[in-house]
């Protein structure tokens, strides 16, 4: 297996590791010298083992883990903008395990466990905060999927509970606890291991280390068609054929691997292959304040409210809500957001009035009937799909990606993904997920 700790880093000139004092890195980073890309530019070639669409934190991890843990290294990853620029650089960089399915709960923790130790493996700071994370329930129904949560998540030794509104003060004063609120709060899902992470840098982190063990990374770089030989569609697409490279804007690449890593796109490129994914595309917007002191120790996520909060180390609140209501490509916010947002976030923090929002936006959600994804192979042969995440990618990028990759160098589907696969829509052994949603959608 080759070198996880990326402690000794090629030095940009290929002479062996570079090392730093403090003062050198900070002269260094002043002066901006000789500072050593992060990974590589290079010519896109004609031929790869694999090439992965989708520059975020699963096609990115994908390629990272093909080459760390099965030293597959002769791999393009392809991205039509830049990396991180779709929802791994659009999402409120929340994390956590406390799912409601058995099958959920057990994939989500190993993205958690993953984070943990990330920073170490990937030798970045990731800014990875355990702080907790707390599901506010203001209605007996909230409270009934709570306890139901809870009770799923105890029994894979997920720390999870359910609290009533004492605790909850203690743990987050700057919540109205009262029985005057407008909607009370009756108790909340208390997960302590969930927290926040910097996504840019897990971003980075995944492209630097991929690139250190010989993955190509492609940015502006467009996928226009997926070659397949001998399907079963009119075009010689679809079921039974067999994947032979992609078209890109720079030019064909051959491949006997594609993987679909996109989202947003991810029933565009899968209808190159021939294959229809049941997917539908919808915004989700986001916003942050301006900074001020810390006051804000937890995660806070109200389902009824549609709101979510966090505090960065930094100090400004980002705020999330629900999908919008309907399909679209749009990313810019909406005032209806941002209205809706300021309502339900003086309701359960009055506190807050003063704060003025510095920007807002949004990312788009790739939405599947029970709010799982589509992971694993498909009916054509060679094309793999890790799509379909909903509002759930950003926690799922690390497990994914060693997921993935063990998929494409076993030629086998890992225990852990089975439950994803495509064909359980026309089984119907759906994996209802919907109920660990932040907010409601
Ligand atoms: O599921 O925790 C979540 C989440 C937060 C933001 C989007 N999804």
């Amino acid at each position: 297996m080759a070198d996880r700790s990326l402690r000794s880093r090629r030095n940009g000139n290929g002479k062996g590791p570079e090392r730093y004092s403090a003062w050198g890195l900070l002269r260094k980073g002043l002066a901006q010298e000789n500072w050593p890309r992060a990974w590589r530019e290079v010519p896109l070639r004609d031929t790869y083992d694999a090439v992965i669409i989708g520059g975020g934190v699963h096609g990115l991890a994908t390629a990272y883990y093909l080459a760390v843990n099965h030293g597959i290294t002769n791999v393009a990853v392809v991205d039509k903008a830049y990396i991180g620029s779709g929802g791994s650089g659009r999402n409120t960089a929340i994390v956590r395990s406390n799912y409601l399915t058995p099958e959920g709960v057990a994939f989500y923790d190993r993205s958690l466990e993953l984070y943990n130790s990330m920073a170490s493996d990937l030798n970045i700071n990731v800014m990875f905060s355990e702080r907790g994370h707390l599901t506010l329930a203001h209605n007996d129904g909230a409270v009934r999927t709570m306890r139901w949560r809870a009770e799923v998540n105890k029994l894979q030794n997920i720390d999870s509970s359910v609290i009533g509104p004492d605790e909850i003060k203690k743990l987050v004063p700057s919540l109205d606890t009262t029985s005057d609120a407008r909607y009370p709060i009756m108790g909340a899902l208390y997960h302590p291991p969930g927290g926040i992470i910097r996504h840019d840098a897990v971003v980075w982190g995944y492209a630097r280390a991929a690139d250190h063990y010989g993955v190509e990374i492609h940015q502006k770089t467009e996928v226009l068609d997926i070659l397949v030989e001998g399907g079963s569609g009119p075009d010689g697409k679809g079921p039974g054929g067999k994947v032979t490279g992609v078209r890109t804007s720079k030019g064909d690449i051959s491949a006997p691997i594609v993987v679909n890593c996109t989202a947003g796109w991810a029933s565009l490129i899968a209808s190159m292959a021939g294959i229809k994914l049941p997917i539908h595309t919808r915004p989700l917007q986001a916003a942050v304040t301006e900074p001020v002191k810390v006051f804000l120790p937890a995660v806070v996520v109200s389902g009824s409210l549609h709101v979510y909060v966090s505090q960065t180390d930094r100090g400004e609140l980002v705020f999330g809500a629900a999908v919008d209501p309907f399909n679209n490509y749009n990313i810019a916010g909406s005032l209806d957001f941002t209205e809706g947002l300021a309502g339900h976030i003086l309701e359960l923090m009055p506190g807050v009035s003063k704060m003025r929002l510095l920007r807002q936006w949004a990312g788009l959600c790739d939405m599947t009937p029970d709010y799982s994804p589509v992971m694993g192979f498909t009916p054509v042969e060679g094309f793999l799909c890790d799509v379909g995440w909903g509002t759930y990618g950003f926690k799922a990028g690390p497990v994914s990606g060693e997921t993935m990759a063990e998929c494409i160098a076993t030629n086998q589907t890992p225990k852990l993904i089975a439950p994803f696969a495509l064909d359980r829509f026309p089984e119907g052994t759906l994996v209802g997920e919907k109920g660990a949603a932040s907010v409601g959608h």
